[in-house]
């Protein structure tokens, strides 16, 4: 029987940035094949453009390529200190700061029509749980914000609906020491680090079909 697949996404540089450290964790597990529990499954690493709509034409050429069981996109997060799966994706377009191809749309639908939002279908809890067990810190994000890593989560739950079984999220991970080193005061962790988290939380995706009932919320 074929080996099923896990698909991977990361995105290319922006903001003025030269490196993604989706991308380089992405394309680290490429080709990996993750066993636990009695089941295996192996790693497609995809790496997206930073650009709104394209980023998503991307996303689902590599779902029909790929039909993956299960998706967990990266995108990079300035300013957190964790790696944060992300519970909830909105139906807002609100960037403050232009793509990669110089478009800012303001307060536009990703899926005009669609519900509000959707949330991730991996089990956060467990994945965090995961990485803490293993030292790599890690905690639930309640916003993935509303620029290119909120699109393509939202496109992605939203295109995720017509292939129940399917199960998909987001998870932001912080700098990479080097982008850190470049300004003051920039929280970051080391790209071993970062992919071995990126790893576990793989791991425990495909072992937890149930989320871990510990809370994991924020009083604001
Ligand atoms: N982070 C951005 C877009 C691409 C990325 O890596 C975001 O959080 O929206």
């Amino acid at each position: 029987m074929k080996t099923p697949t896990v698909l991977l996404t990361g995105f290319e540089p922006f903001g003025g940035e030269a490196l993604n450290p989706s991308a380089q964790i992405a394309q680290a597990l490429h080709g990996q094949v993750l066993k636990a529990d009695g089941q295996q499954a192996r790693v497609v690493a995809v790496v997206l453009p930073c650009v709104f709509g394209a980023a998503l034409q991307a996303l689902e050429a590599a779902l029909r390529q790929h039909q993956p069981l299960l998706v967990l996109a990266l995108g990079q997060a300035g300013g957190r200190c964790e790696l944060t799966p992300e519970r909830v994706a909105i139906n807002v377009d609100d960037a403050r700061i232009a793509d990669n191809a110089g478009a800012q749309p303001v307060d536009q639908p990703v899926v005009p029509g669609g519900p509000a939002a959707y949330f991730s279908t991996l089990p956060i809890k467990a994945m965090v749980a995961a990485l803490r067990a293993a030292g790599v810190p890690a905690a639930v994000s309640q916003t993935a914000g509303t620029f290119v890593c909120n699109h393509v989560f939202y496109g992605l739950m939203h295109t995720l609906q017509q292939h129940p079984g399917v199960r998909g999220g987001f998870m932001h991970v912080p700098l990479l020491p080097e982008q850190a080193a470049r300004s003051s005061g920039q929280p970051s962790l080391p790209l071993a680090l970062q992919t071995e988290g990126v790893r576990l939380a793989l791991l425990a995706a495909l072992t937890h079909t149930q989320d871990l009932r510990v809370a994991g919320g924020t009083v604001s």
